[in-house]
């Protein structure tokens, strides 16, 4: 089947640049995604926009050229429930990757063991409006109470505005639950503002509940670097990303987001992206637990620790 690609969408970057930030040995990127390729893995009839094609050899490669030794692929809302383009790059990444998929309220306990078998890790609820549409909460925790039992977590995708009526369900979910990009916060009303407080609130008071400190090219206002050459950026999130890092050291993750859906001004570079970290984790102690322990504890708690013999 061939797809045209939603107008306006842009591609990921065809060669981005070796980041000078040299990723901590084992390091994961912890939330990007595959789409397609469309001939093989058909978008999903529901889906809200559609990609151009994004193969897992194109992210092994990105991962390999960046210097990631892992991924964890995350579901994409274009390919709906519909989890075999996800489940192949799993079964082809040699075991350097895990996964995230969307199921539904229908899926057998044999669909679940299957895809716990290629690498499924979680479940991912999306409330982003424009990506979804509405599934009752009375599904999405039957759904994680089928889950808990396989030692997956749920990860959540939902933008800031709707965190208060949202609350109540994420703390009664009987899992881990990871935050997509930070629960978006709104950058312009401050990282001391009553919004981002809310969200600071909710992983203080839940320990059970993470967050992914990603995304600063979706949630940045000032934007990529002004000039050729420049390699700071998105200078706006920073403070956001920084505190949540320093705050709660054991329960972040990062992940590049390639190939970057629904960018509608600019795509990043992700050799920048890659330079980003050091700027939002300051040392290597910061940098360690945020690539590798955090990622490995969450998605390979078989091999982590490492056994020391
Ligand atoms: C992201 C962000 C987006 C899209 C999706 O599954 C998706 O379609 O997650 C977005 O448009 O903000 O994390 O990839």
């Amino acid at each position: 089947m061939s797809f045209q690609t939603t107008p306006g969408w842009l591609a990921f970057h065809p060669s981005p640049s070796q980041p000078q930030f040299r990723l901590p040995p084992g390091a994961v990127d912890a939330h990007c995604h595959v789409f397609g390729p469309g001939a093989q893995f058909p978008f999903a009839p529901e889906r809200k926009y559609t990609p151009c094609d994004a193969s897992c050899e194109q992210l092994f490669a990105l991962r390999d050229r960046l210097g990631f030794a892992r991924n964890v692929i995350v579901q994409a809302t274009c390919h709906g429930s519909d989890n075999r383009a996800l489940v192949d790059a799993l079964q082809r990444s040699g075991g350097r990757a895990r996964g995230v998929a969307t199921v539904k309220r229908g899926v057998t306990d044999g669909e679940l063991e299957a895809m716990h078998a290629a690498g499924v890790r979680g479940a991912r609820f999306n409330f982003v409006r424009r990506l979804v549409d509405f599934t009752p909460k009375d599904e999405l925790l039957e759904i994680a109470q089928r889950i808990a039992p396989l030692g997956w977590h749920v990860v959540v995708y939902f933008e800031a505005v709707d965190l208060p009526q949202l609350t109540d369900f994420f703390t009664a979910l009987p899992t881990t639950v990871v935050v997509d990009h930070m629960g978006r916060p709104d950058v312009a009303s401050g990282v001391d503002g009553p919004e981002f407080a809310l969200f600071l609130a909710l992983l203080r008071e839940h320990p059970n509940i993470w967050s992914k400190v990603s995304c600063p090219e979706r949630l940045s206002a000032t934007g990529p670097p002004a000039r050729d050459g420049e390699r700071s950026a998105y200078r706006d999130v920073l403070p956001f990303a920084r505190r949540i890092v320093e705050t709660f050291p054991d329960r972040v993750l990062w992940g590049t987001d390639w190939p970057h859906p629904n960018l509608k001004d600019h795509m990043p570079d992700d050799g920048l992206l890659v330079d980003f970290v050091p700027h939002i984790a300051a040392t290597p102690e910061l940098q360690r637990r945020l690539l590798v322990d955090n990622p490995m504890r969450l998605y390979w708690p078989e091999e982590w620790p490492p056994r020391g013999d």
